[in-house]
């Protein structure tokens, strides 16, 4: 006599082939923020990318705001184990802003008012990967959630997604930004589970 326990296939709630290992899905959106919200008004605000050479490229909001702006819609995976699916989001491509950048570094620390760092390495933010967000399910962007405007990098653990970014910097070596030093893995891939170091 044999039992056979069909359980053992079943797929459970979170056995969703769009959540990445050890991951469950949320239907809010939690706030993680390593300090205080920032207040950033758009008059103030400006975006900059300085390259190895000190060259800066420098945006202000409305030239920004000319540049060709994306619909992207996609999953993000935070670190502490939430995921949101189908996310909804407006933004610049980092392609469109790299346009007529001349480096030959491959790492960026992207930088943040308040003081905030992560580290990318320039592919991942090329290649339609990698936006400068300002609005999420149709609205501006939340100040708690990095409004004016954040980095949205969603392939990699949310973490990469520097909150009120104000910068990028070209690296010639990976350097560890803000949680890359408190332990955080360098590269933060979430199908790899990349969580620590
Ligand atoms: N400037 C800044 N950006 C940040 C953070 C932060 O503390 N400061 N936290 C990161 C972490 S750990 C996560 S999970 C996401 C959280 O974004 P949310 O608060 O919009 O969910 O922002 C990332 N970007
Ligand atoms: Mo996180």
């Amino acid at each position: 006599m044999s039992i056979f326990t069909r359980g053992f296939s079943g797929r459970g709630r979170d056995d969703n082939p769009a959540l990445p290992p050890g991951q469950y899905l949320t239907e809010d959106f939690p706030v993680l923020s390593a300090g205080p919200t920032p207040t950033v008004d758009k008059a103030d605000w400006e975006f900059t990318i300085t390259t190895e050479t000190g060259e800066t490229h420098r945006w202000n909001w409305e030239q920004f705001m000319a540049l060709k702006i994306d619909q992207v819609d996609t999953d993000i995976h935070c670190v502490t184990r939430w995921s949101k699916l189908g996310t909804s989001w407006r933004g610049v491509s980092l392609d469109t802003l790299f346009a007529d950048v001349e480096t030959s570094a491959g790492y960026t620390m992207a930088h943040s008012y308040g003081g905030y760092t992560t580290n990318v390495p320039l592919d991942d933010l090329l290649d339609g990967k990698a936006w400068i967000a300002f609005e999420f399910d149709g609205e501006d962007l939340d100040p708690e959630h990095g409004g004016p405007a954040r980095l949205l990098v969603p392939h990699l653990y949310f973490w990469k997604s520097a909150k009120w970014v104000r910068g990028l910097t070209m690296m010639e070596n990976d350097d560890p930004g803000f949680w890359e030093q408190n332990g955080y893995h360098t590269y933060g891939d979430p199908w790899q589970e990349q969580r620590y170091w």
